[in-house]
């Protein structure tokens, strides 16, 4: 027989002090988990904003779930029970309005935010950002988030926990021209700390269910897996109150930015280089690691480590050297493909910054340039392009026969590479080589 897990007295709803938007796996093994442990009753009222499998998930289980841990050694099972409810995006614009909130947080992935990774503004071509802006019930995240937003009198925070440069700043500037777009008045304070986020949480299998299960003696459909390792550094600038989650090992400071740009360039930056070069060989990052991980190991030391300014008192050697373990955790099935996804989103934060700050330094930022290659390669060969700008790029690459016409089609992508990169030579001719080796013989 099996058991369900088992549900709770109804809580208070005024338990619910923060709503997150994007109530994905990600959201469950790390914010959520933080919630939880800093023990002083702060509540989740859990937003999806594409798929309704979590509401149907969670729903029956009054928003328990568990979080299954597989590090090298035993993999451990636990049942966190913060997110208090599960609503789908129609719900958004209410819940936020609710006084009782003090915090809304997102994650809802680079491309939820529909803005121009290369500038930071909202994409003006975007269909559904324009029908939003019409005034039409919301679709889009940043429609929802401004509507709500609007209805408050009550000071709140809005905490982006996405791997975006600047998130906080960023999101603060997509709010504000929305509103000036859509002639929105929001008449609440609201803060937008910076934060920097970091667990490996690949998607679930039939497999980490069924470990779930024998570890707990009860079956869930809601089990996240992740790593041992987690971190969150966050600004405190919050405008209403928070949960204790340094009480819970977050680490609160006043600038989060070295943090924020030492993870997106060696964690995220080195994640994508392995995606796009051990694809399609590698199915999982364990594997792709152990024949690509002196290769990502000079793309950290030569070109991203000299563009980072450390924290003080930080090891950024034993850093860059926990990450190739972390990449190397045998028991987390993480796919190179589903870090693939969305590149024209991730480039820009993970690799072009540190191009572009090689290239104003007068260095060669070879390895750099081999990861985008690689990316150039996948956007050229992979059979399914998983990218909100797929059509775009496959257009632009179609009628390409060499490296370098697929370079410099690629690279006249502005949305992704700015207007400066194409105008590199060293770039370019770094790139050029790079896809020769990389594409098979016919291109
Ligand atoms: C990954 C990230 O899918 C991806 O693009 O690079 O989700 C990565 O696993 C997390 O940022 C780790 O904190």
């Amino acid at each position: 027989m099996r058991l369900s897990l088992r549900t709770r007295p109804r809580e208070v709803p005024s338990s619910v002090g923060i709503v997150h938007l994007g109530i994905g796996a990600f959201h469950r093994a790390h914010q959520a988990v933080y919630t939880e442990d800093a023990g002083d009753g702060w509540g989740i009222c859990g937003i999806t904003q594409r798929s309704a499998t979590v509401v149907e998930q969670l729903g029956p289980q009054d928003g328990l779930y568990s979080v299954l841990e597989r590090g090298p050694g035993a993999a451990s099972a636990r049942v966190i029970g913060a997110v208090r409810e599960v609503l789908t995006g129609d719900a958004t614009v209410a819940r936020i309005a609710d006084p009782a909130v003090k915090v809304v947080s997102l994650t809802v992935t680079e491309k939820g935010y529909r803005h121009d990774p290369a500038t930071g503004r909202l994409r003006r071509d975007d269909p559904e950002t324009c029908l939003d802006l019409t005034g039409r019930p919301p679709h889009t995240v940043l429609g929802r988030l401004v509507r709500g937003l609007a209805g408050r009198e009550a000071p709140v925070t809005v905490l982006c926990c996405d791997n975006l440069t600047a998130g906080g700043r960023t999101l603060r500037a997509l709010v504000e021209e929305y509103c000036e777009r859509s002639g929105t008045r929001i008449g609440c304070e609201v803060a937008f700390p910076g934060a920097m986020v970091d667990r490996i949480v690949p998607a679930t299998t039939p497999e980490d269910l069924d470990e779930a299960e024998r570890l707990l003696g009860v079956r869930d459909e809601g089990v996240v897996v992740t790593e041992p390792f987690t971190q969150w550094v966050i600004e405190d600038t919050f405008a209403a109150g928070r949960p204790a989650w340094d009480a819970a090992g977050a680490i609160f400071t006043d600038d989060v930015a070295p943090y924020e740009k030492m993870k997106l360039r060696l964690l995220n930056g080195a994640h994508s280089m392995l995606a796009y070069l051990g694809l399609p060989q590698h199915t999982y990052v364990a594997d792709a690691v152990a024949e690509l991980g002196d290769t990502v190991r000079r793309y950290m030391d030569e070109d991203a480590g000299p563009t980072l300014t450390v924290p003080s008192g930080f090891d950024l050697e034993a850093y860059k050297s926990s990450l190739l373990e972390r990449f190397a955790n045998p028991a987390l099935r993480h796919r190179t493909a589903q870090i693939a996804m969305d590149g024209s989103q991730k480039l820009p934060q993970r690799l072009l910054g540190v191009v572009r700050e090689r290239l104003a330094a007068g260095a060669e930022p070879r390895w750099a340039a081999l990861a985008v290659a690689a990316w150039m390669r996948h956007v050229k060969t992979a059979r399914e392009l998983d990218d909100p700008m797929a059509d775009l790029l496959r257009m632009t690459v179609a009628r390409a026969e060499t490296p370098g016409q697929v370079v410099d089609g690629l690279l006249s992508v502005t949305d992704v590479f700015g207007p400066d990169l194409r105008e590199s030579k060293v770039f370019r001719d770094l790139l050029v080589e790079h896809l020769s080796g990389l594409l098979p013989a016919a291109h």
